[in-house]
């Protein structure tokens, strides 16, 4: 039974691993799961044959043996959850209550730290030319700077979140990167190494170079 997923034919970011397919991927190969990718344009994401697989015509979907998902928090979830049902711990902790808790830092990473980061991205890219966007900025950004200084303490010197590295994990670092071209994660050195250590996950790598090879396919491998 094969997985397959959605991705961007090519992505706005040319292969800086940004869209959301990298999570998902990641996951992917955290778990040893091999996938296929179907590429979509823009323009195909709104026709009727994705809308089915995702009403909001994005990406990414996941698709796997008659079952359709989207929303990559969702889809991390049910990658971790089918390790588990497959004997394979690694994504998610044994234990019950370690487990919860790891998913509770899922939910965090999209549903607190995620939204003023996507701001962000709106106020530069979307509303980056109207005459108020030069004094919204700095609010944008001091509200980041509120939610990372809270991260930063809860995470102080640990290497992750909760113990062992976790799908919590996953999710928070693929939020965070988002940040590293504003230089707002520099500002926080314990978590600009959280997300390094992310980064140098070799299944993080295995996911970058995947997507790396679709939207910068003369880029050399690393
Ligand atoms: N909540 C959903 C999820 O987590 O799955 C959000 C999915 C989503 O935003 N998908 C985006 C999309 O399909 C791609 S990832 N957009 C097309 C549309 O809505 O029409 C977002 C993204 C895009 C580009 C960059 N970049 O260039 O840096 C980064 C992230």
């Amino acid at each position: 039974m094969t997985i397959t997923i959605t991705a961007f034919e090519r992505s706005p970011d040319g292969g800086q691993g940004l869209a959301r397919d990298t999570r998902v991927r990641w996951a992917l190969e955290e778990a040893g799961q091999p996938y296929a990718v179907r590429l979509v344009s823009l323009a195909a994401m709104k026709e009727p044959a994705h809308l089915a697989r995702h009403p909001f015509g994005q990406i990414p979907t996941y698709e796997e043996d008659g079952l359709v998902l989207f929303e990559t928090g969702a889809i991390v979830f049910h990658i971790a959850e089918r390790q588990i049902a497959q004997s394979h711990a690694g994504l998610l902790p044994d234990e019950v209550n370690a487990r919860a808790r790891a998913i509770t830092w899922m939910f965090a990473a999209v549903n607190t730290v995620e939204p003023p980061i996507l701001d962000l991205a709106n106020a530069r890219f979307a509303e980056g030319d109207k005459p108020w966007s030069g004094e919204r900025l700095p609010l944008v950004k001091d509200r980041i700077r509120a939610r990372l200084k809270q991260l930063s303490a809860r995470l102080g010197d640990a290497d992750w979140l909760d113990g062992a590295f976790s799908a919590g994990d996953l999710m928070m670092v693929s939020v965070l990167l988002r940040l590293r071209a504003s230089g707002l994660l520099d500002e926080y050195p314990n978590l600009a190494a959280y997300v390094a250590r992310g980064e140098a996950r070799p299944a993080y790598k295995r996911a970058f170079a995947a997507q790396l090879a679709i939207n910068a396919p003369d880029a050399p491998e690393s």
